[in-house]
């Protein structure tokens, strides 16, 4: 029987990989094992799982606490994708995680005002995106395991203050870090470096407020705009923050689906949340897995789409779809 692995149960395993400490490993296998389809062809991978996580607790019990403590970078993934802000000192960072999440960031009129990583939960429309608010990244002042934490998340956002007279090298100095740390961003499709790691990026300009900003942003987009989707914002004065929020989602490349029974309607509230390039079978199988042994067809609404049309397994779903699974 195949194992039908899901996106998630992918990821975090990719995790695992990179996990350096026990504790990280313990975090990934407990992602993989709650992400892991439960069925007859994943058995002896659940087994293979559990007796790991077991070796390692095991292994954590003869050592002292401290040295079990996760380490600093990891930021546990929640909703439906993790984005890290990245950048230089003083550019915005923190005052972005404040205006677009709950949380409560200390953002300082000083350069290195964030020590450790801090979550916060953004929502877009009907999910909740998480953002990791990081150190900055200089070449000077290195904080060990910030490449380690931006590895970490889905996808990178680059914030750079666009009244800073400095902020082409910035952005030059910004890359050259990420390089050294084997990170590939903002591609856009084109395949990394034997060994690196690529991720998603956009690039924000923020600060976009202040005296000499809109011209220093013609110029980055100028030279930029081919690697990169750019935006200019403020935190202060909220200018473009939804646009933010949207281009986040789209960064992520993830598509929102709703299932529903016939004669019924959907719950447009809790969609199921799938990568771009997913089908009717891979929504199949976040119901359940056994919907997916027994499914004929499909009916979907959409956008370019006929109300109900019918549609087999390997159809691939978008944004908003509303599926009925038959
Ligand atoms: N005018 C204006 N000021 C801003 C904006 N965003 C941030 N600031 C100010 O810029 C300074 C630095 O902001 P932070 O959010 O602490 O910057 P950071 O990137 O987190 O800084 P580090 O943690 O030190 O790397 C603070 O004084 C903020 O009030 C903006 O959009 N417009
Ligand atoms: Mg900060």
């Amino acid at each position: 029987m195949p194992a039908n692995l899901t996106p998630e149960y992918l990821k975090a395993e990719q995790r695992f990989k990179e996990a350096r400490s026990s504790a990280e490993k313990i975090v990934a296998l407990e992602e993989m094992l709650t992400a892991i389809p439960k069925h007859k062809g994943t058995e002896k991978m659940q087994a293979e799982l559990k007796r790991r996580l077991k070796k390692l607790h095991g292994a954590g019990q003869k050592k002292s606490a401290a040295k079990h403590a996760l380490p600093v970078y990891y930021v546990k993934h929640e909703g439906a994708g993790q984005v890290a802000l990245v950048g230089p000192p003083n550019s915005g960072k923190s005052s972005l995680l404040a205006a677009l999440t709950h949380a409560t960031p200390e953002v300082a009129d000083y350069p290195f005002t964030t020590r450790l990583p801090l979550p916060g939960m953004m929502p877009f429309e009907n999910i909740q995106i998480q953002l990791v608010d990081l150190p900055p990244l200089h070449a000077d002042f290195p904080e060990s395991w910030v490449p380690q934490a931006i590895r970490n998340a889905d996808a990178v956002v680059l914030v750079l203050d666009l009244s800073e007279a400095a902020v082409l090298e910035q952005l030059t100095e910004l890359l050259a870090q990420l390089e050294q740390a084997k990170i590939s961003i903002g591609q856009r499709g084109g395949e990394p470096a034997w060994g690196f790691l690529s991720k998603p990026a956009l690039l924000v300009g923020s600060h976009c407020d202040l005296p000499g900003a809109e011209d220093n942003f013609q110029v980055l987009a100028e030279l930029w705009r081919e690697r990169f989707r750019l935006l200019s914002v403020s935190a202060r004065t909220g200018e473009n923050l939804e646009l933010l929020r949207r281009a986040l989602f789209e960064l992520l490349g993830i598509v929102r689906v709703y299932t529903k029974i016939r004669g019924s309607k959907p719950d447009r509230a809790n969609p199921f949340v799938l990568p771009r390039g997913a089908t009717v079978r891979d929504v199949a199988e976040r119901v359940h897995k056994e919907i997916v042994t027994r499914l004929k067809f499909a009916r979907i609404w959409g956008a370019g789409k006929f109300d109900g049309q019918m549609v087999q397994r390997d159809y691939l779903v978008e944004d908003n779809d509303v599926i009925e699974l038959h």
